[in-house]
């Protein structure tokens, strides 16, 4: 009997906890978590990360247009391969994930003549677009 009190407490508990953590990480942002404004972008984690660009030896892609997206659009290369976006249009775009392989996302600005560099230290089939222009192309990286 008392282990079925000791049930019953338990159970009602588990909602409150739920509420109360749900609140917490909601309450929080202040609409700061996605924002694009350079160094507030999160973290890259383990297994794209976001590098300084080598002199030489990447893989390059370029943002070319909100119309025409990224190109090449689609780029396939071997694990720890280091990918160069240059952005050659005029107005700032992003590289940021949408389907990836656990612990591959990322999301990072780039402005115009800014090149970044991610290395893929994973194999996985990554997609990604541009955050602030929902109509652009998309783009994939594959990592074999
Ligand atoms: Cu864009």
């Amino acid at each position: 009997m008392k282990q079925q009190i000791f049930n019953r407490l338990a159970l009602t508990g588990v909602p409150v906890l739920l509420a109360a953590f749900l609140y917490s990480c909601g309450g929080g942002g202040g609409g700061g978590a996605y924002s694009y404004g350079g160094s507030s972008s999160p973290a890259p984690p383990s297994t794209v990360q976001l590098v300084s660009c080598p002199p030489s030896g990447t893989t390059d892609v370029s943002i070319v247009s909100i119309a025409v997206g990224f190109s090449p659009a689609s780029i396939t290369v071997p694990v720890n391969t280091t990918v160069k976006w240059t952005n050659t249009d005029t107005t700032t775009h992003t590289v940021s994930s949408t389907t990836v392989p656990a612990n591959g996302a990322f999301d990072v600005q780039v402005n115009p003549g800014a090149p970044i560099c991610l290395k893929f230290t994973a194999a996985g089939t990554f997609n990604y677009h541009c955050a602030v222009h929902p109509t652009m192309p998309t783009g994939m990286v594959i990592v074999q």
